[in-house]
């Protein structure tokens, strides 16, 4: 679930989160938003402002000493929630910044959440309206709410746009029955699978990234500065040696 700050995305996921505990699903809620001030390892911070979250519900804000780590942790979170039986781990990010758009990279499934101001629209317009597979109107309870539905239906051409209040719980049932529907079709034609690959892919690609990077920092840092500076060479031969004990060590060698 991503959005523009204030959209109502924290308050339509602790609505959703009732919704569906209602109809007997087990549900766990990931925020992955570096710049939140519930991050820094807050283990259920965020429940703070969701208050009518049922005990057995999970809610944690995803942390990593390295903003770019952030997304690897997002990814293995969502991996290990669903093979804890989870049946949905909703995630809220901000839309902006390299942190949000890789974790919606290794989403199932986008909900993009739209502002109800013009000038916002714009703004977020340009990287929203591709990666977006529901279309959500929050506050539908605020008049303005109209204009703006009647707008992002004729900008999102054929894709799902629905209105909703998190505040009074309004359509939330039509929002979970289009992300349903949703699912299940992608589980059919064999889309849902091959998103899951993706995911895979990047948890591998990443892991193996922030190994390649700390064996390298540790090597360098046995190294004096001044013998770097009078063998520039140093550091690319360095580089493929690690990769080749990397290789070695991958298909089982010693
Ligand atoms: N009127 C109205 N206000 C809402 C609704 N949903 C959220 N809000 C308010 O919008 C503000 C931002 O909500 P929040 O969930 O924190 O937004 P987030 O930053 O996207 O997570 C809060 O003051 C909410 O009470 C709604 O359906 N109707
Ligand atoms: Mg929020």
């Amino acid at each position: 679930m991503t959005g523009p700050r204030g959209v109502g995305k924290s308050s339509l996921i602790s609505a959703l989160i009732r919704e569906l505990t209602q109809r007997g699903h087990r549900v766990a809620a990931l925020l992955v938003d570096p710049s939140s001030p519930t991050s820094g390892g807050a283990v259920l911070g965020n429940r703070v402002r969701m208050p009518y979250l049922p005990d057995e519900v999970f809610v944690r804000s995803i942390w990593a000493e390295s903003e770019r780590s952030v997304p690897l942790r997002a990814a293995v979170s969502i991996e290990l929630l669903e093979a804890a039986g989870y049946d949905y781990v909703i995630v809220e990010t901000p839309g902006a910044g390299q942190v949000s758009t890789d974790t919606l990279r290794i989403s199932d499934l986008v909900v993009v959440l739209m502002p109800l101001l013009g000038d916002e629209v714009q703004v977020i317009k340009a990287g929203m309206m591709e990666i977006g597979d529901i279309y959500v109107i929050n506050k539908s309870d605020i008049p303005e709410s109209e204009l703006m539905y009647s707008y992002v239906k004729s900008l999102v051409k054929g894709k799902p746009v629905i209105k909703v209040s998190a505040l009074y719980g309004t359509n939330l049932g039509e929002l979970v029955n289009a992300v349903n529907q949703l699912l299940s079709s992608r589980r059919a034609s064999g889309e849902q699978l091959k998103r899951r690959v993706e995911r895979r892919r990047f948890v591998v690609e990443e892991a193996l990234r922030e190994l390649l990077e700390a064996r390298l920092r540790s090597s360098l840092s046995k190294i004096h500065p001044s013998v770097l500076v009078e063998r520039p060479n140093l550091i690319p031969e360095v580089i493929s040696s690690l990769k080749a004990s990397l290789v070695k060590s991958l298909s089982g060698g010693p």
